[in-house]
C-alpha cells in the first residue's frame, strides 16, 4: 500500500529561498488561524458544558436545558480574519485541514457550490458548451509547452516525484489550470472547420501551490471550480462567446448570491498573459475595502492555437486551390468557488452566516414554541404534528424546508443555532400561534417579526424568501455603490483608499503608470512580519477593471492621466483598489 503512495515535491520553488520563506511564513500564519479556529471550538464546547452545569444547580428544571450556544465571539468590525472564520467554521460551512491552504467543504457550503454548477451548467449546455473530464496530471514536457505564459506560475506547480519510496523517471505536473492537458487534443480533434466550434467545459479542482498567505474560499492551494475551453472558426463568434459567459458570471452572483459584481475588461497589466484580453467581474468587500475578482473570461486570440497546432484548412478555399491552414480563435474562462467565500464576507454579520435564499441548503426552519412544564404531552405531540404539517405544506411548494423538534434545546438556543448557520427564514409555531391560524416569521436579514396565515402559508413564505434575496442583494448593491469613488485629483486618491473605498481614476491604463500607482499608494513603514492581511490596508492599489459602463468626463486626449508621475492624457477611467 505504502509503495502505491506519490509524494508530492514543490517544483520550482525547490531551491528557491525566496519563496520558502513566504511559504514558511504562510504556513506559520495558517497554522495559528487553524490553531484559533479550533480553540474557539473546543472553548465553545467547554464553556457550553460549564454553563449547562452552572444551570444545572442554579435553576433545577425537569426540562433538560439545553447547552448553551456560544456565537461568534469577535465583531466583524474588529478582527474581519478572525470573525470570517469564526463565520465558516461555526455556521458548518468549512472546516480545517492537516494541510496548510486546503479546507473541507461541508454540505452547507457544497450546497451553493451545486446550485451555481446546476444554474451554470444549465446556461453553458443551452449555447453549446458540453462537459468533459481530463486528466489531473500533466507531464513536464506537455507543461512547458506552454512556457512563455507558464513562465511567471512555474513556483506554484505541485509535483508528484514518486511512487510509494520509488522515484519516477519523470516527475509529472498536477495541473493548475488545463490549457496545456487538453489543447494537444484539441489539436488532434480539429481537422475540419466543421469540427469547430469546439466548447469544452470541465468541473474539476487544481492545485496552485501559493506562497501568499491562505484564506478559506478565496485563496486555497486546492481549489474548484469550471475550467471552459472553446475554439472558434471566427474570431467575432469567440468574442461575442466571452461577454455571453462574463454575463452568466454577473448572474451567478448577483441573481444566485445576491451580490453586485463590476463588469469590465482588465488593463493590459493585470490580463492573463496568454490571452489577447480577459473580461472580469469585479467584487467589493466593505469591511476591509478591498476589490476581489470574481471570475474572468478571456479571449485567447490565436496565442494558443499556434503554440499547439490547432489549424483548419480555410472553408473559403475553392476547390483544388490550396490556401494556408487557419489557426482557431480561442477562450477561456473560469469561476471558482471564491464565489462562496464573496458571499459570505458580503451578507454575513456578528450573529454568523446569511445565506441568500436561492442557494441556502435550508430556505426555513420552522421551530416549535412556547411549551412549557405545564404543556400536557397530548398538546405537545398536537403542536408537533401540525409544524409536521406545515413542513409538507411547504414541501410540496419546492421549499427547502427543516422542522427543529429536537428535545433538549431551548427555543433559543434553536434560534441561535440556525442563525449562525444563516438560515434565511424562521418560522416559529406555537399554542398561540395555532390559536391565530398563523405561523410568526422572524427573517435573518433584518430584525423584528412578522405573521403569515396558514391559509396563505407557502405563497407567503415564498414572497418572503424573494423579498430577503432582493433586499440582500439591494442592501449589499447600494454599498458597493457608495464605496466608488470618482476621483480626479491624485491627491484625494490615497484618502479614499484609506476610507475604505475604490476609485473611479482617469488612467493612460499603460502598465508603467499602474506600477507606479501602486507604488505611491503604499504605506512601507509597516514591518514585513506583519500578517498579509493585517498588512492590507497599507498596500498599494492596483487596477481592478476597466468598466464597461463608463461614466462622463473622460474626453481622450485631452483628460490627464490621474498619476501625477505621468504625462500621457487618459484612456478611460479605470477602477483601482486595493484587493485580495
Ligand atoms: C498557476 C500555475 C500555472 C493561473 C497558474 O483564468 C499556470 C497558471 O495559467 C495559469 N495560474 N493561470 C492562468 C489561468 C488562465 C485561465 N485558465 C482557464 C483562466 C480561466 C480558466
Amino acid at each position: 500500500m505504502a509503495d502505491q503512495t506519490a509524494v508530492i515535491n514543490l517544483g520550482e520553488a525547490e531551491g528557491d529561498k525566496l519563496s520558502k520563506n513566504a511559504q514558511k511564513k504562510a504556513e506559520k500564519q495558517e497554522r495559528l488561524a487553524a490553531q484559533k479556529a479550533n480553540k474557539s471550538a473546543t472553548n465553545t464546547t467547554k464553556e457550553a458544558g460549564r454553563s449547562e452545569a452552572k444551570k444545572a444547580v442554579s435553576k433545577p428544571s425537569k426540562k433538560l436545558e439545553g447547552v448553551e450556544l456560544v456565537g461568534i465571539t469577535v465583531a466583524r468590525e474588529d478582527d474581519f480574519s478572525g470573525w470570517y472564520q469564526q463565520v465558516l467554521t461555526k455556521g458548518d460551512f468549512l472546516d480545517y485541514y492537516d494541510i496548510s491552504g486546503c479546507y473541507i467543504l461541508k454540505p452547507a457550503s457544497y450546497f451553493i457550490w451545486k446550485k451555481i454548477q446546476a444554474w451554470f451548467g444549465d446556461r453553458i449546455e443551452k449555447i453549446g458548451v458540453d462537459d468533459c473530464a481530463f486528466p489531473l496530471f500533466v507531464s513536464e514536457e506537455v507543461l512547458n509547452r506552454e512556457k512563455a505564459h507558464i513562465e511567471g506560475f512555474a513556483a506554484e506547480v505541485a509535483w508528484v516525484t514518486h511512487a510509494g519510496n520509488t522515484p519516477l523517471e519523470k516527475k509529472i505536473a498536477i495541473r493548475p489550470t488545463s490549457e496545456t492537458v487538453m489543447y494537444p487534443y484539441y489539436a488532434k480533434w480539429i481537422r475540419s472547420h466543421r469540427d469547430l466550434p469546439l466548447r469544452l467545459n470541465q468541473w474539476n479542482s487544481v492545485v496552485r501551490w501559493e506562497f501568499k498567505h491562505p484564506q478559506p474560499f478565496l485563496r486555497t492551494r486546492e481549489f474548484h471550480w469550471q475550467e471552459g475551453h472553446t475554439a472558434h472558426l471566427k474570431q467575432q463568434d469567440a468574442q461575442t462567446e466571452v461577454r455571453q459567459i462574463l454575463e452568466f458570471y454577473a448572474g451567478v452572483y448577483e441573481q444566485l448570491l445576491a451580490v453586485p459584481v463590476i463588469r469590465g475588461r482588465k488593463t493590459e497589466k493585470e490580463k492573463f498573459a496568454g490571452a489577447d484580453y480577459t473580461e472580469t467581474v469585479e467584487g467589493f468587500i466593505s469591511t476591509t475595502g478591498r476589490g476581489i475578482q470574481g471570475g474572468t473570461s478571456h479571449h485567447l486570440g490565436q496565442n494558443f492555437s499556434k503554440m499547439f497546432g490547432i489549424t483548419v484548412e480555410d472553408p473559403s478555399g475553392k476547390e483544388g486551390e490550396k490556401k494556408p491552414a487557419l489557426n482557431v480563435f480561442q477562450n477561456s474562462w473560469g469561476l471558482s468557488t471564491r464565489t462562496i467565500g464573496v458571499m459570505v464576507m458580503t451578507h454575513g454579520d456578528d450573529r454568523g452566516l446569511v445565506v441568500p435564499p436561492r442557494v441556502s441548503r435550508r430556505q426555513v426552519v420552522i421551530v416549535p414554541v412556547g411549551i412549557t412544564a405545564k404543556t400536557s404531552e397530548q398538546d405537545r405531540t398536537a403542536l408537533y404534528e401540525q409544524v409536521d404539517a406545515l413542513a409538507l405544506v411547504l414541501k410540496a411548494a419546492d421549499i427547502r424546508v427543516e422542522t427543529d423538534l429536537r428535545e433538549g434545546y431551548s427555543p433559543g438556543w434553536k434560534f441561535n443555532d440556525w442563525e449562525q448557520k444563516g438560515v434565511p427564514l424562521r418560522l416559529e409555531f406555537g399554542p398561540k400561534d395555532a390559536a391565530a391560524h398563523q405561523v410568526t416569521t422572524s427573517r435573518r436579514d433584518i430584525e423584528g417579526k412578522g405573521t403569515i396565515q396558514i391559509s396563505e402559508l407557502a405563497t407567503g413564505v415564498q414572497e418572503l424568501l424573494d423579498t430577503i434575496q432582493k433586499d440582500l442583494y439591494d442592501r449589499a448593491d447600494e454599498k458597493f455603490k457608495s464605496h466608488v469613488k470618482k476621483i480626479s485629483n491624485w491627491d484625494d486618491f490615497v484618502p479614499a483608499l484609506n476610507s475604505k473605498n475604490v476609485c473611479l481614476i482617469p488612467s493612460c491604463l499603460t502598465e508603467k503608470c499602474e506600477d507606479e500607482i501602486k507604488d505611491l499608494s503604499a504605506r512601507k513603514e509597516e514591518n514585513d512580519d506583519t500578517p498579509q492581511d493585517e498588512r492590507a490596508p497599507s498596500m498599494g492599489a492596483k487596477s481592478l477593471c476597466i468598466p464597461f459602463d463608463q461614466p462622463e468626463g473622460v474626453v481622450k486626449g485631452e483628460t490627464a492621466c490621474c498619476n501625477p508621475q505621468c504625462r500621457n492624457k487618459a484612456e478611460a477611467w479605470c477602477l483601482f483598489g486595493r484587493s485580495y
